[in-house]
């Protein structure tokens, strides 16, 4: 997981790496701390690490603590002291501290996104539709707090109650990525929250900026000291002693499904519970009826919105044979004008990647692709070294058509500005590539017959699907998870979030004054 976009520094002095220029930025960094028992404080090593600018590697964001097991022990030990006290304060009280911190978002959500696509690189608008991401589910998870249903039901014997009610799981551990830095963390933190727990929570080292503020936040909102935990650093460390501390009773992570395998087994070595949010290779369906136009839209902002770097992101397009010529010439027109930069330029329509390996992962694909017999570069493939970038990790949009189902490029997340076309001849072959890829995220259709369109949502073996809308956008009253390689059966957001952060306590009253033994004393019927 550590990326070699930070270098390492002792003490927040000395640069070592790639990045050990001393321009005036750099040197000028603020330096942040981790957020531990309601105190903001370094790293027991004193150690930091340089959140570096994805867009112009000479401009130093800030020093991040470089956070150990000692450092996450200190974290959950805060962890659990809070947690009494925050279980029992009532679910209204603890949501209308929720809604204040909503209110800060609000606040701040320009400079937020200004923050954001600093240390991340997509461009501001949709920095400000991850900040707004963060905000909405704070607004709407935090009416939870007057709700968090439980149900009561009939018991079998008389003069007796049943009902089951949510309790807290304890302290967790919040894994969160760095290709939606705010939004992300606030899936997992408000609903984590609202229900009675209380977490340590470590971003990616790519973008710990943007969490940082989410929980300065908290803090200004009046969460109590101990309820929520703040450690920076890296996942073979930090993220390592999250995993495996035994007195988190729960891990959820977002990732890559290879890191995400490492969490799943250490939680299940220790009984934890477990949810995951991974991998995509999401589809969209452009059927001959389709609005082309259309289609051709939703395909570029599905493939190159935030680079690529989503795991809902169009990385397949699997397109009728009578319209694949019209639509692969307009695709490939509309992905070459796309203007790459920093994407703190309003004419920037797509950022950076992340980092130096997210450059070697992606690069390293569109070379698989090239070699790929049959397949076609039909536009970008290069990535972009001169002038306004010279400093950053820009990759062209690309575009691969004429490409098999069976080919590396279609079956592998790439997560970057690539997209693979793929010819189909019917709608039943289509939806057979669609599903045919070890993810099940995201699958979207573009066609004008209803039929068709139900028949496809029938099909797709995906936890989220679009009719006539590209395969991003999810809204956080919605359930968001996948099948198959992409998680573990858990999904985050809507009600169906609460499902993760409580666990059901059934509660049975007898009234009768005698033993009632179940399934023995049963009633005759009248
Ligand atoms: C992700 O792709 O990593 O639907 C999260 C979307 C966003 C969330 C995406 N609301 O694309």
């Amino acid at each position: 997981m550590a990326q070699a976009k930070k270098a390492l520094s002792k003490n927040g002095k000395k640069q070592q790496g790639r990045s050990s220029s001393s321009s005036p930025a750099r040197t000028s960094a603020k330096t942040y701390y981790n957020y531990i028992g309601g105190s903001w404080v370094k790293a027991a090593s004193g150690e930091t690490f340089e959140n570096l600018n994805p867009a112009d590697t000479r401009d130093c964001v800030g020093r991040f603590p470089v956070s150990s097991e000692e450092d996450v022990n200190r974290a959950v030990d805060a962890a659990r002291e809070a947690f009494n006290g925050w279980r029992r304060m009532p679910a209204p009280r603890r949501a209308e501290i929720l809604f204040r911190l909503g209110e800060i978002l609000i606040r701040n959500k320009e400079r937020f996104a200004q923050d954001m696509t600093r240390e991340m690189g997509k461009v501001l608008k949709e920095t400000g539709g991850d900040v707004q991401e963060a905000i909405d589910c704070t607004y709407y998870t935090a009416g939870e707090g007057r709700r968090l249903h439980g149900f009561t039901t009939p018991a079998e014997m008389p003069d007796k109650f049943a009902m089951c009610v949510r309790q807290p799981v304890g302290s967790c551990g919040l894994i969160t990525p760095w290709n939606f830095p705010m939004a992300i963390p606030s899936w997992k933190l408000i609903p984590a929250l609202v229900c009675g727990n209380t977490v340590v929570i470590k971003p990616a080292e790519d973008t710990p900026l943007s969490t940082y503020n989410l929980v300065k936040a908290c803090e200004e909102a009046g969460v109590p000291p101990g309820v929520v935990n703040l450690v920076t650093g890296f996942g073979e460390t930090a993220g390592a002693a999250i995993t495996n501390h035994p007195a988190l009773r729960l891990i959820s992570f977002t990732g890559s499904t290879e890191t995400g395998r490492i969490v799943a087994s250490a939680c299940a070595d220790r009984n934890a519970i477990c949810s995951l949010e991974m991998g995509g290779k999401n589809v969209i369906i452009v059927m001959d009826d389709a609005d082309i136009d259309l289609a051709v839209e939703g395909a570029i902002w599905g493939a190159f919105g935030t680079s690529g770097q989503r795991c809902t992101a169009s990385s397949r397009l699997v397109v009728h044979k009578k319209v694949y010529k019209q639509f692969t010439k307009k695709l490939v027109e509309q992905a070459a004008s796309l203007r790459v930069g920093d994407g703190a330029n309003p004419n920037v329509d797509m950022g950076p990647v992340i980092n130096a390996d997210a450059v070697h992962k992606i690069m390293g694909y569109i070379e698989i692709g090239e070699r790929e017999d049959g397949a076609r570069l039909a536009c970008g493939g290069k990535r972009l070294t001169g002038g306004e970038h010279a400093n950053g990790y820009f990759i062209e949009p690309t575009v691969f058509t004429d490409v098999a189902p069976d080919m590396r490029i279609a079956q592998e997340e790439i997560f970057g500005p690539v997209t693979a076309v793929i010819p189909t001849a019917s709608l039943e072959g289509a939806i057979e590539i669609a599903n045919n890829v070890r993810y099940g995220l995201s699958a979207a259709i573009y066609t004008s017959d209803v039929n068709r369109a139900f028949h496809a949502m029938n099909e797709m073996y995906t936890g989220i699907f679009y009719v006539n809308a590209s395969t991003i956008g999810a809204e956080v009253h919605l359930p968001f998870g996948g099948t198959k390689a992409t998680g573990n059966g858990h999904r985050e957001a809507g009600t169906q979030v609460l499902d993760i952060f409580s666990e059901w306590k059934s509660i049975y009253v007898d009234y009768s004054g005698k033993l009632q033994r179940a399934q023995i004393d049963a009633i005759e019927p009248q």
